[in-house]
């Protein structure tokens, strides 16, 4: 990605760029910046950039030609180097407001210029002839544009690929998303007579993502309620999914139902299994070689139950009563996406009202279904097992199955205000 500031302090915006993370991100060729002098495009003998406003009234406005011309030498510059057309936006405090999906929105272009107002505004005929879309960094008034686009630069450039390595792993953890930050500590373990809360010190990694999440819906809930409120109305673990019309759970009894059971089942442990399984193991989760399996788990206590959009079947899941385990939750590929997986979980759970701590079984390498499966209110309760091709034939990589166990959701009310 190239990102090009249109701007009368180059040298700022270029000071900052360099520093720091974006700096080594920048050193390492992860992205370009380039920051323009719009003063080197004025045609005056003075450099003259800006002129009183017609109409009258106070502060000066910036002439449309240096900021036009200056555009068509970066338009001229991504030409050259092959790029489309880079994505103009104006900052300016009369913009659209600026947020994280628009970072994200950003993130997604080849080439972005950013072009910062100055003084009282930008003559509008180069924001009309030019611009994409004008963003506001907030609720208050800037003296420039400067410190916005160097605000939209930072958000939208660690997006890239490489700048935050650590991080990657919590790119698509679902989970936080639309969330505050938990508070983080480090050492000393206690510092001027505040200790770091113990639960930090256990070492137990599923009691701290539990204790973390809480502090996340606390923080949003006391701080930010109109967040938590959106969060809320995106994320199952508040409110339920609801049945469509047309959309029914069915108890799996007839030889019909058994033999459809078996053909999910396939078709799941095969997408399941298709990173991690040898050709020879994925070849052999047939039908055929499942269903026997399927009547023996319901000897041993299973019920299975598949799910109907519009009387086709098309999803499945299964409960045992005895131990209170989900198993073979599976959507078949044309129904992805819909939210019938997290359904089902719901329904199964509640088919469960006996076990308050259901259990259920993931492939470490499933992260879409893990990261559903937290929001939902499952975590992590250990590893079932560990397989290695070194001893298990079946397996082509290293993989663990994860065990996760239903914990209601926790009363945000009662500890809340051991926060405020
Ligand atoms: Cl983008 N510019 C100015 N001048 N003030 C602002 C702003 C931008 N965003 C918030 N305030």
């Amino acid at each position: 990605m190239r990102i090009d500031i249109v701007t009368l302090f180059p040298e700022l915006c270029d000071t900052f760029l360099s520093a720091s993370i974006l700096g080594r991100a920048r050193a390492k060729n992860l992205f370009e910046t380039h920051c323009h002098q719009i003063r080197d495009y004025t045609l005056n003998k003075q450099k003259q950039t800006d002129d009183y406003p017609y109409g009258g009234g106070c502060g000066m406005v910036l002439y449309a030609q240096p900021i036009a011309d200056c555009l068509r030498a970066v338009q001229a510059q991504c030409r050259e180097q092959g790029r489309a057309a880079p994505h103009i936006v104006f900052l300016t405090a009369a913009g659209a407001p600026y947020d994280e999906a628009k970072a994200r929105e950003l993130a997604q272009y080849d080439a972005v210029t950013l072009v910062c107002g100055h003084y009282e505004g930008i003559d509008q005929r180069v924001i009309d002839a030019f611009g994409d879309e004008e963003v506001s960094i907030g609720d208050y008034v800037l003296t420039g544009g400067e410190l916005a686009s160097l605000v939209v630069a930072d958000s939208v450039l660690r997006l890239q690929p490489g700048v935050l390595a650590e991080e990657k792993g919590y790119q698509d953890e679902s989970y936080w998303d639309g969330l505050l930050e938990y508070p983080q500590y480090t050492r000393p373990e206690v510092w001027e007579g505040r200790a770091v809360p113990p639960v930090l010190l256990t070492g137990d990694h599923q009691k701290i993502e539990v204790w973390r999440g809480e502090q996340s819906r606390i923080r949003t809930r006391t701080r930010r309620p109109d967040l938590y409120d959106q969060w809320c109305a995106t994320h199952p673990l508040t409110e339920l999914p609801k049945w469509k019309r047309g959309e029914n759970m069915r108890l799996v009894k007839t030889e019909e139902q058994w033999q459809r059971a078996a053909e999910l089942a396939a078709e799941g442990r095969r997408a399941v299994g298709a990173p991690v399984g040898t050709p020879d193991v994925l070849a052999s989760l047939t039908a055929e070689a499942l269903l026997p399996q399927l009547l023996q788990q319901h000897k041993d206590g299973w019920a299975f139950y598949l799910h109907f959009t519009k009387n086709v079947p098309d999803g499945m899941v299964g409960v045992c009563h005895r131990t209170g385990r989900i198993g073979c939750l599976f959507v078949t590929e044309v129904s992805r996406g819909k939210g019938i997986g997290a359904k089902m979980l719901d329904f199964a759970r509640k088919k469960l009202p006996e076990h308050t701590n259901p259990t259920l079984t993931v492939l470490n390498t499933n992260t879409r279904a893990i990261a559903l499966y937290k929001r939902m209110g499952w975590v992590p309760a250990g590893t079932e097992a560990v397989y290695d091709p070194a001893k298990d034939a079946f397996c082509a990589v290293y993989c663990e199955e994860l065990r996760m166990s239903y914990r209601p959701p926790v009363n945000d009310f009662v500890s809340a205000d051991q926060q405020c």
